[in-house]
């Protein structure tokens, strides 16, 4: 399969919703302006729109149709800006520069930038309230996102990193942090595409394994990518991990170690799907991808 036009099919289906979601919150003026323009800058920005895609490939993977997760799909990334806007305040990791654009709050100021955040968080859960599918799917849906951005997922994570930063971590603390800050996530829209899949029991624990696999090589590479790519590469300022006396696997580990587990991880990730038929095909490709992305 041809990843690249898969990755730009999904990406163009993704942003057409994100886009028209956009336009509808200013449809009847009861959302601020100002609000309704720092939540369009960070979502509109670029970006990769992983999640969305992790969520159309398991979906597909037990036999959807991508046209009818678009919605669910593209809540993820929501969460996803919502959560980057909040990581680049200044009482997170201060970030001048995302996605080649100034932070939202170098442009709408620290109060807007908080309150974009919280606003494309709680239309995520609206999003996905209103999405055409069974209540009970939709129910376990919000449960896997309610989990896997919250205190038990992403906002855990995400508190030990800050609160470890400038100390040295321990191997299992690194470990939490990068399951839990980004993993928890990109496990979560796997799985939400297989439940709104109706996958089998088996399915899913294989479906989850790969999102587990998957998830935390991507922010292993995320940390090489710190070290080895450049601004423009990585549309943010690169180094920032080590000037902030962040624990990064290549500062707990060492590079080569780093590479290397990212490897195994996807072998695992792979060897995880491996009963799965060739509609996994886009998952396999899109884990093999994570290891030579240079963004
Ligand atoms: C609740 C106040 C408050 C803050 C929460 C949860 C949180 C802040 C931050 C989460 C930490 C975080 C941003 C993790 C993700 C790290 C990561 C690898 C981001 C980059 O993802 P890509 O490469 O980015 O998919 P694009 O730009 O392509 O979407």
């Amino acid at each position: 399969m041809d990843l690249n036009s898969y990755l730009k099919k999904n990406h163009r289906l993704v942003d057409g919703f994100l886009k028209s979601y956009i336009s509808s919150t200013r449809r009847n003026n009861s959302c601020p302006k100002t609000l309704h323009r720092s939540m369009g800058y960070s979502l509109m920005a670029g970006g990769k729109r992983l999640r969305p895609i992790f969520a159309i490939a398991g979906h597909e993977a037990v036999g959807g149709r991508a046209g009818n997760i678009i919605p669910i799909a593209a809540s993820l990334e929501l969460i996803h800006t919502y959560s980057l806007i909040h990581d680049d305040l200044p009482a997170m990791d201060d970030d001048d520069l995302r996605r080649n654009m100034p932070t939202n709050h170098k442009v709408f100021g620290e109060a807007t930038a908080i309150l974009a955040g919280d606003a494309l968080l709680t239309d995520a859960f609206s999003i996905v309230s209103n999405a055409n599918a069974k209540p009970d799917a939709l129910l376990n849906i919000i449960r896997e996102l309610t989990y896997a951005c919250g205190p038990h997922g992403m906002v855990g994570g995400q508190t030990a990193d800050i609160l470890l930063e400038g100390k040295k971590a321990k191997k299992s603390e690194l470990l939490y942090i990068h399951t839990h800050k980004t993993g928890a996530l990109i496990r979560a829209s796997v799985r939400i595409g297989a439940i709104l899949g109706v996958a089998s029991q088996k399915e899913l624990n294989a479906l989850s394994k790969y999102g587990e696999n998957v998830g935390l090589a991507f922010q292993i590479v995320d940390d090489i990518l710190d070290i080895t790519g450049t601004d423009e590469e990585l549309g943010k300022s690169a180094g920032a991990d080590i000037l902030r006396g962040k624990n990064t696997y290549p500062s707990v580990f060492g590079m080569e170690t780093s590479k290397e587990e990212a490897k195994i991880l996807i072998e695992k990730a792979l060897d995880a799907i491996g009963d799965l038929n060739s509609k996994a095909d886009p998952l396999r490709e899109i884990a093999k991808y994570i290891l030579r992305r240079r963004n």
